[in-house]
């Protein structure tokens, strides 16, 4: 039985309910059932696995007598909450958004390309290319999306480092989008800000018509759409979804960590650190003094190096489930 129904749960509560502490918890609980080894055949076996509990072990037994879940049937008899989860899968389209839109009588994409007018522009772009972003990434194109986003950012100036992070970096099978970490020596956390070493690999990217659409551009995060060049063969490929943040060169281990994710293993990770009287986050690991305000960064030149910090063993990225 492959047991999934955590996952819907979690964007039932996330985008209709809008109860983060329950989809926080149905996202625990599907990441360790995720990286547990052996098979689940009952919900007492389940709830000595962490994060899982008397209500979701409780579900476990009713899914696997029943073969399915009241609560799941009942939610997707509703058009409403079927149609709100429908269109949060528009990029920029959040649950807010989309409760306004299902409350204007927009019930499916179909109707969200009738009322363009309403879409502020990156759902625009979310929508034009809505069936491509639905599609997983395969680990060869990832590859080749690296090489190329890699080798252009290289020929501007040779000191830049490039990472591809996310699933990716996890060795996911296939991807969602592609996240690249970039990094310069000559910006660093405690000097002035330097955006152009962002835009100029934006612009490159551009000019050579690897990236298609801007979704957003700040001084240090770039969200848009690239797409590989047509095949030999004629085909085009697919628009993707891309992501570059700019990080200051000593933050540089804190971030790939971010970055890496998954996002529920930063979560748990953040709450070991916690645990361990310290504060992280994207940019740096800090101790917290018995006043509860953090100290100085500490040095870390390494993803060891936190893992040190805070007493866990290290941990690959492709183990980092939950
Ligand atoms: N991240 C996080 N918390 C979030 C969103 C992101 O910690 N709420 C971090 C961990 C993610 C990384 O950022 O791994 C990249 O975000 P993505 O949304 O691109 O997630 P992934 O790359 O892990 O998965 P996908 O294959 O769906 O892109
Ligand atoms: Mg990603
Ligand atoms: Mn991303």
């Amino acid at each position: 039985m492959v047991c999934l129904f955590p996952t819907e749960l979690a964007n039932y509560e996330k985008n209709v309910s809008r109860a983060m502490h329950k989809y926080n918890a149905y996202r625990k609980a599907a990441g360790e059932l995720a990286k547990h080894p052996v098979k689940i055949t009952s919900g007492a076996e389940a709830k000595n696995i962490e994060g899982i509990g008397d209500k979701i072990a409780k579900k476990i037994d009713e899914f696997i007598k029943t073969g399915k879940l009241e609560k799941l049937e009942k939610i997707r008899a509703d058009d409403t909450n079927m149609a709100i989860n429908e269109l949060t899968k528009v990029t920029g389209i959040g649950p807010a958004a989309a409760q306004k839109f299902v409350a204007e009588g927009i019930m499916s994409i179909e109707d969200l390309r009738k009322h363009q007018g309403k879409l502020n522009h990156h759902q625009k772009v979310g929508l034009k290319h809505f069936e491509d972003f639905e599609k997983r990434i395969p680990r060869a194109e990832m590859i080749q999306l690296q090489d190329f986003a890699i080798a252009q950012t290289l020929k501007i100036d040779k000191d830049y480092t490039a990472k591809v992070c996310g699933s990716f970096r996890r060795g996911a099978p296939s991807s969602g989008d592609i996240d690249i970490l970039l990094s310069h020596p000559d910006f660093t956390s405690t000097g002035k800000k330097m955006p152009n070493l962002l835009h100029d690999v934006v612009k490159k990217l551009e000019n050579v018509g690897f990236v298609t659409d801007t979704l957003s551009l700040g001084d240090s995060k770039f969200m848009g759409v690239c797409r590989l060049a047509k095949n030999p063969d004629g085909t085009e490929n697919c628009f993707r979804r891309i992501d570059i943040r700019l990080i200051p060169h000593d933050q540089y281990y804190c971030a790939l960590l971010y970055f890496t994710g998954s996002d529920v293993f930063n979560k748990n990770m953040r709450q070991v650190a916690i645990d361990q009287g310290f504060t992280l986050n994207e940019y740096s690991l800090r101790p917290v003094g018995s006043t509860g305000v953090p100290g100085e960064s500490l040095p870390v030149t390494s993803e060891e190096d936190i893992f040190d910090y805070l007493g866990m063993d290290f941990k690959e990225p492709k183990d980092r489930i939950a």
